[in-house]
């Protein structure tokens, strides 16, 4: 598998389904669907909704069926990130390389637009009903919005917040990330399996894979911020510091930082392997992250 090739051609057929599902600019009220359609195409990697295609495949399943879960999950995506830079929070003026959302629209528009993007996800998913057993859709839809609720990305948000500018120790580090990060990326991994009816067995390998793939994304992006490359990463880097953000380069210092990652790419891949060949996209994507540019 190339998987640089895989990664945007799934990205193609995520911006492609988006497109179809997501209002006009031109629908009214226009601002809000311009806001809306502004964030969404700005350029991201869509590597949350690859994941839910990709579990699917790995569990037996096709991954055409769960394009509208995965669609709605980088709409989940999105929206906290618009929500994220905005001045009452992170206070970034660009995403992606472009400006964000607020910086354009207005802050109100922009903290409608998250409002939207979070219920339109919902409403999504649970379009899908007619398709298959809606046990499995409303599974679904729970482990999502719990993932994005106070035990997951809110929660780990949270505890960031109040963590600025203090000395926290490792396992307070390791609660944000897994919910601030990992909790939607697990959550995404699962509804795909979840959708072609994964074994019980099934399931607990991809969320012990999913939660260290998601703490292994968080690591890199914490690296990124720190030695990225400004064109590539689409925003300036040093913005941890800036605001004073517990990370593990901060609190580990940067070699051992690298070395935790790699344990929890090495920790990824093992797992993956227990999938056969079903399991190669999962097997090739932690060391992906470990060299990621962006
Ligand atoms: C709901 C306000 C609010 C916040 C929740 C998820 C989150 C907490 C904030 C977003 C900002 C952030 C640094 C999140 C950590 C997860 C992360 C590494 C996001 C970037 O994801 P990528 O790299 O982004 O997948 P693209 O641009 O590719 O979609």
């Amino acid at each position: 598998m190339n998987l640089r090739q895989y990664l945007s051609e799934r990205k193609a057929i995520i911006d492609e389904s988006l497109d179809k599902l997501l209002p006009y600019d031109s629908e009214y009220p226009n601002i809000i669907h311009k806001s809306i359609r502004y964030s969404i195409f700005s350029g991201g990697k869509r590597i949350r909704p690859i994941l839910v295609m990709a579990s699917a495949e790995t569990v037996g399943g096709s991954f055409q069926d769960v394009i509208p879960i995965a669609c709605g999950v980088e709409l989940i995506h999105t929206y906290s990130l618009i929500h994220d830079d905005l001045p009452a929070l992170d206070n970034d003026n660009y995403r992606r390389g472009k400006l964000t959302n607020h910086k354009v629209f207005g802050e109100e528009i922009a903290i409608l637009a998250g409002d939207a993007l979070l219920t339109m996800a919902f409403e999504i998913i649970s379009n899908e009903q007619n398709k298959v057993n809606s046990h499995k859709i409303l599974q679904i839809i729970n482990e999502l919005a719990r993932s994005c609720g106070t035990k997951g990305m809110i929660g780990g948000q949270v505890v960031d917040l109040e963590s600025e500018g203090k000395q926290i120790n490792i396992s307070t580090l390791e609660y944000i990330h897994i919910n601030k990060t990992a909790a939607l990326i697990n959550a995404s991994i699962r509804a795909g399996a979840i959708y072609f009816d994964a074994s019980e067995e099934q399931l607990n390998m991809l969320t012990k894979y999913a939660e260290k793939l998601g703490l292994l994304f968080q690591i890199t992006d914490d690296l990124l911020d720190l030695e990225g490359d400004i064109k590539k990463i689409g925003k300036p880097v040093g913005s941890d510091i800036k605001n004073k953000k517990a990370t593990y380069p901060r609190l580990c210092g940067i070699d051992k930082t690298y070395s935790i990652a790699h344990k929890l790419a090495d920790e990824a891949k093992e797992i993956a392997g227990s999938f056969g060949e079903k399991g190669t996209f999962f097997n090739l994507l932690p060391d992906y992250l470990l060299t990621r540019e962006f």
